[in-house]
């Protein structure tokens, strides 16, 4: 049987990611997982912090931490709020794990062994005021196709380009501002992609079930013909190069964060008792199929650059076999800034309102086939609408019913001569399109059916009103109302990947001991659950989401617009 190995772009440590990085990666992917596990899948999702490189060196500096430190909290406070966000991980590692510091040589010296590692001298900017070689992100200037001014040393933000910085026009040290600086000759280690081209361009081909956007960026790259790209760095911070002369030098952070994927299952191994289970997830030749998930400007380092380095280390490392990639997700029309403390970050949406609200925000509106919009009157609209109106109050109103005929228990066992035949086949077509768009990792129109699921519910409640009908007919308005449980017990399993605790919640009003493991009741179990038995007892119901009114939108949307 195929099992399934989802990895998530792993997040930069240097501070707490927006609700675009949430949706971009970790989010879907622990949805994904979720549900694969529902369906009775064996899936290993991995994910951890990338901690090297110059983001996490600046933004240690402006901690005034040691590095060490830095990392060591910021990878606790991440851990942390994906938790309270309720994902998943199986494990959430460390980029700078010894596992990865050996794997990572390990790959180089195959690379190196193979024919693949150049060393070229090359100029690079050394600033005399920091007295210090300035690599890619240090240096700041303007971008010689778009003309952005403030492009990185690696990659411009204006146009996406990825830059050398002697392509910066105007450079200046991001350390201390000084233009005082002046290229210099360094040595440094170079992976021959050039080499490879051919072989990437086949592999490419063989992924016609890519998303578009990830096989766009993938063709653009290899059209533009592949460079040999240096992987080396004048840091200290990062994983050390196993090469005479290279004692100043570390990997650069690509280079090695990849890799933390499979260190990540290493360690994952390590820590259940098993430490050589990685490798069934891992080597060519298992039944593994591998997703990754990412937003698109991390596509060229996950559909070009890693597997180059996997092709070349020739060390029986599995390719990956599906990239997930995501547009942007944009804020209030403009840019999510983390330098300008634009937008909502993780730790802030977890204070303002609970997970389920910005799961299931971010995935009915995920930027899957083009960028989209995050705005505080739409997240209001969405959670009063979707949430509160259509799947809080018909769980309310049923629940309430129940208390008020019924003192909380279940009259009757429906036969099935009782069942609403029509009703149960719009649950199934719904279910079935559900579980298709889970399956092709279609979120948003997952999210779209998982509404029209619940949408079935609150029609039916309010067609059938079995608070008008039971003052004539009660046993038709019971026959509804058990109707209605039985479909509030389907919408916990089907809600589940997307709304976890509310899942849970659902439950847990329903007394439900029986289904107990959400997690592991597939969808086919669902549309086919028993009625519940006469005398079942029911919880008080309990509201399951507050509204968010025009004031507070205002409020929040004036509290939020950024610096
Ligand atoms: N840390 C970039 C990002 O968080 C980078 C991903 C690494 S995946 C191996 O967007
Ligand atoms: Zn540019």
């Amino acid at each position: 049987m195929t099992r399934y190995l989802i990895t998530s772009a792993l997040p930069y440590i240097n501070g707490i990611k927006h609700l675009g990085n949430l949706i971009g990666s970790i989010l879907p992917a622990d949805v994904y997982t979720k549900f694969l596990r529902q369906q009775g899948h064996e899936a290993l999702f991995i994910c951890g912090t990338d901690e090297h490189g110059t983001p996490a060196e600046i933004a240690a500096q402006e901690a005034n931490k040691p590095i060490e430190d830095y990392c060591q909290e910021m990878y606790g406070v991440q851990k942390d709020i994906y938790t309270r966000f309720g994902i998943d991980f199986d494990y959430f590692g460390r980029s700078s794990a010894p596992s990865n510091h050996q794997l990572t040589q390990d790959i180089y010296q195959h690379l190196e062994k193979n024919g693949f590692i150049e060393e070229k001298e090359i100029k690079q900017y050394y600033s005399f005021d920091d007295k210090r070689f300035l690599p890619d992100r240090y240096v700041e200037g303007t971008c010689p196709h778009c003309g952005f001014q403030k492009a990185r040393g690696d990659q411009c933000d204006g146009c996406g380009t990825l830059l050398d910085p002697e392509d910066l026009l105007t450079p200046y040290s991001t350390i201390s501002g000084s233009k005082n600086i002046e290229l210099k000759a360094t040595r440094h280690l170079f992976l021959d992609l050039s080499q490879l081209e051919d072989r990437l361009k086949d592999w490419v081909a063989q992924q016609p079930q890519w998303p578009e956007v990830v096989k766009g960026i993938a063709k653009k790259w290899l059209n533009e013909g592949l460079q040999p790209r240096c992987i080396t760095r004048d840091l200290k911070w990062g994983i050390s190069v196993p090469k005479e002369g290279y004692d100043e030098k570390v990997f650069y952070v690509w280079f090695d964060a990849p890799n933390g994927y499979i260190s990540m299952t290493q360690d994952w191994a390590a820590a259940k008792g098993t430490p050589d289970s990685w490798k069934d997830w891992w080597f060519e030749g298992n039944d593994v199929q591998h997703t990754e998930f990412m937003a698109k400007d991390n596509v060229p380092f996950h559909a070009i650059f890693w597997p180059a380095v996997l092709f070349a280390a020739d060390m029986n490392f599995k390719q990956v076999d599906y990239i997930k990639g995501f547009h942007w997700l944009t804020y209030e029309k403009g840019k999510f800034s983390t330098s300008q403390k634009r937008g909502i970050f993780t730790d802030v949406a977890l204070e303002l309102y609970p997970a389920d609200y910005w799961r299931y925000y971010l995935l009915a509106n995920c930027p899957e086939t083009a960028d989209s919009d995050f705005s505080f009157s739409l997240f209001a609209n969405v959670v009063n609408k979707d949430l509160a109106d259509i799947l809080g109050n018909f769980a309310n109103r049923t629940l309430s019913l129940f208390q008020k005929y019924y003192q909380g228990l279940v009259p009757i066992q429906l036969s099935q001569s009782q069942i609403d035949q029509t009703l149960t086949q719009s649950v199934r077509t719904q279910m079935s399109e559900l579980t298709q768009s889970l399956s092709q990792l279609k979120f948003r129109p997952a999210a779209q059916h998982l509404r029209a699921l619940w949408v079935l519910g609150n029609e039916y409640i309010t067609v059938k009103e079995p608070w008008t009908v039971v003052k004539t007919d009660s046993e038709s308005a019971m026959i509804s109302l058990i109707h209605c449980l039985h479909l509030l017990r389907i919408f916990a399993v089907a809600s589940y990947p997307f709304i976890p605790e509310t899942a849970a919640r659902i439950l847990t009003l329903l007394n439900d001991s029986g289904v107990g493991n959400l997690s592991a009741t597939t969808f086919a179990d669902a549309v086919n659950f028993r009625y519940f038995p006469q005398g079942h007892m029911l919880q008080p119901p309990m509201r399951l989401f507050e509204k968010i009114d025009d004031e507070k939108v205002m409020e929040l949307t004036a509290h939020y617009a950024g610096e």
